[in-house]
């Protein structure tokens, strides 16, 4: 059998900082190589300068450090990809498909795409969604998303790629901080209340999204991709870990720090949040191979103060 080698683009991100660090802990760093447009002298690990949308690129790192399994990150998010739609469809659309063709000609057996409540549409916005709900996307980001799916469950079937997709919703992170998003605000307000700065949150006070600490994330990513082959019988997991409004997160960080306040002044990003679920039915992801999130607003809470309180000091 060949010995696991993993090349993750796009490791330099929000979602990559965290899980190349948590693949390298789990493997060794001998079995991990860190991909982006820019690095940093940060893991343990390989770490390698790639645009992903260079194919021969791609290609030939795969080659050369004998690679086993992709985890493809890089993207742009939702709210930049707002502000730059033809890029976005551009970049996600062809940065995919180059880690499908390299995997498909490297006789890769394995790959994760991270796919996103995104993929949802606001005939979607109400409660416990289903993971089979139609997809109707409003935003670049999201149809780019849907495409993704697709394009996993075309390799999969025609290939036998095994492609595995997980929806995460907003990731909630103290380790770095969120490129783009929608869902942002949930990590900068922890950074503002931890260095006494005043919140401006471009949301309104009541809009509720799913959202998901990193741990769990990283934990769901990681028995998604462990499971055996035959458990995995849905393209496109929903997961769900919390839901929650701006004005119920102001009130969760309250609890530890009282005199903490908040302002409200929507932007373009209200529209894209309105678009998307307030919740997620996650039977699927809960059934086929055990996903449970171990976070509630109240523990997400302190850990994040906490956390971001050391890095501080
Ligand atoms: P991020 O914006 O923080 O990081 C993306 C990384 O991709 C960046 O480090 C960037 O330099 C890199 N990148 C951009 N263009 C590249 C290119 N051409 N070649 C190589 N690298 C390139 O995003 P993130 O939050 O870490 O998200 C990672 C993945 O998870 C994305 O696919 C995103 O859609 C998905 N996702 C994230 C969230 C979330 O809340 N963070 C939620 C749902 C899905
Ligand atoms: C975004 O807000 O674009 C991301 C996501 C939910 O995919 N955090």
């Amino acid at each position: 059998m060949k010995q696991q080698k993993i090349l993750i683009t796009g490791a330099f991100g929000q979602l990559g900082t965290a899980l190349t660090q948590a693949l390298i802990t789990k493997y060794g760093s001998d079995a991990i190589v860190a991909t982006d447009l820019n690095i940093r002298d940060e893991f343990t690990c390989a770490t390698i300068k790639l645009d992903a949308t260079n194919i021969e690129a791609l290609d030939e790192i795969v080659r050369q450090q004998k690679i086993t399994q992709i985890y493809h990150l890089a993207a742009i998010l939702s709210a930049k990809g707002e502000e730059l739609p033809l890029q976005t469809w551009d970049l996600n659309n062809s940065t995919f498909f180059n880690v499908l063709e390299v995997a498909r000609l490297n006789d890769i057996k394995k790959v994760f795409f991270p796919s996103s409540i995104a993929v949802f549409g606001p005939d979607a916005r109400s409660e416990k969604v289903a993971t089979d709900f139609a997809l109707h996307p409003t935003t670049v980001y999201g149809i780019s998303k849907v495409a993704g799916e697709h394009w996993a469950r075309y390799y999969n079937l025609k290939y036998n790629l095994d492609v595995r997709c997980l929806r995460y919703p907003g990731l909630i992170s103290y380790q770095s901080l969120p490129g783009g998003g929608t869902t942002d605000y949930a990590v900068d307000i922890f950074h503002k209340a931890i260095n006494g700065q005043d919140f401006e949150s471009y949301l309104k006070e009541d809009t509720q999204l799913p959202m998901l600490y990193m741990d769990d994330a990283i934990e769901a990513t990681l028995q998604l991709m462990e499971a055996p082959k035959e458990a995995i019988k849905t393209v496109g997991y929903n997961i769900q870990g919390l839901s929650f409004s701006p004005v119920e997160l102001l009130t969760a960080i309250q609890k530890y720090i009282p005199d903490f306040t908040a302002t409200y002044k929507p932007d373009h990003r209200q529209a894209i949040a309105e678009s998307w679920p307030i919740s997620l039915d996650d039977k699927p992801a809960r059934e086929e191979w055990g996903w449970k999130p171990k976070f509630d607003l109240d523990k997400m809470t302190q850990e994040m103060l906490k956390q971001l309180e050391l890095k501080k000091n």
